[in-house]
Formats: C-alpha cells, structure tokens, sequence
C-alpha cells in the first residue's frame, strides 16, 4: 500500500552536511520526494513532535537539540514507506544500528542520531500534520514508476 511518512534531517545532519546523503539513499530506493522545507524548529512545535517522552530523562536534551539549528523536514511517498524508511534509518541508538543503515554508517551516539522518521502510519499521519499544510504536498508520479513499484 503507498504511504506517506515524515523524514527529518536533524540538526546534527543538517550540521554535518549529510542532508543530501539522507535524500540521496531514500530516492535512490525509489520513494517519491512528496514535500520538502527547511524549518528551525521552535520549543512548542518539539515538545509537540515529541510528546510521547515528555517525562523522560533524555527530553530536556532532546529539546535543546531539535531546536539547536534548522532541520529539513520532508514527506517521503512509496509502497510501505514508513516501514520501509524505518529500515533505512537503521536502530534509534546509531551505536547498534547496522552498517548499511545511515545511523549505522555514520553516527555513534544516541543524542545525535541524524534522523527522524516516523514509526507508524498513525504517527506519520499525526507528523505530516504538525509539519506540512495539505498545500505544501505533491501528489505526482516518477516517470517509469512500473521499473520502481511493478505498478
Ligand atoms: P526513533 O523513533 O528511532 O527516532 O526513537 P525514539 O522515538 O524512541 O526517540 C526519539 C529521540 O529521542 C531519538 F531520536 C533520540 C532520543 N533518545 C535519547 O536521546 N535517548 C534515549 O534513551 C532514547 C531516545
């Protein structure tokens, strides 16, 4: 079933200058781009993305961190997209995720983990919401999609 899913590139990729590395491995797999912004993220719309940790240890840092610099937020679209942008992103530690994955190439510490993505359809619902107006997203079609998704 196509999904949507929302993929951030956060501060320590924007940083870093591997934003075009996160977009480069999702497109090269074949999702399609649906929406695209960069937004400095301010401490009401993170204690909102991240309201499932309000109370944890980590959340104060956590804060402090997405809102450090502007992250790239983007919708990404394709047949089982938000699990299948799961995988790429590899385990939320980048210490145990797997090479292969872009945390497991090229992070090391939890608190820096280059990436968001969404990690249900109900999530992603929710995400999208928070980050894009209906307006701000594409619906469209890669020529030559049947070499990509057989459809
Ligand atoms: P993920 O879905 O893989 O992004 O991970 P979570 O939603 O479980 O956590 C959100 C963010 O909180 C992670 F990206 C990093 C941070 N975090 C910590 O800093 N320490 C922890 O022990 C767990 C998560």
């Amino acid at each position: 079933m196509t999904e949507r899913t929302l993929v951030l590139a956060k501060p320590d990729a924007v940083a870093r200058g591997l934003t075009g590395e996160v977009i480069g491995r999702l497109e090269a797999m074949g999702l399609r781009l649906a929406a695209l912004k960069m937004i400095w993220i301010d401490e009401e719309l993170a204690t909102r993305h991240y309201s499932a940790h309000v109370g944890k240890p980590f959340f104060n840092g956590l804060i402090q961190y997405i809102t450090s610099l502007p992250v790239v937020a983007m919708v990404w679209e394709g047949p089982s997209a938000v699990s299948v942008v799961r995988k790429t992103m590899g385990a939320t530690n980048p210490a145990e995720a797997l090479p292969g994955t872009i945390r497991g190439d090229f992070g090391l510490d939890i608190s820096n983990n280059l990436v968001h993505s969404s990690d249900s359809l109900e999530s992603a619902r929710k995400e999208i919401d928070l980050f894009f107006k209906e307006e701000e997203i594409f619906s469209w079609k890669r020529p030559h999609e049947i070499y990509i998704t057989g459809e």
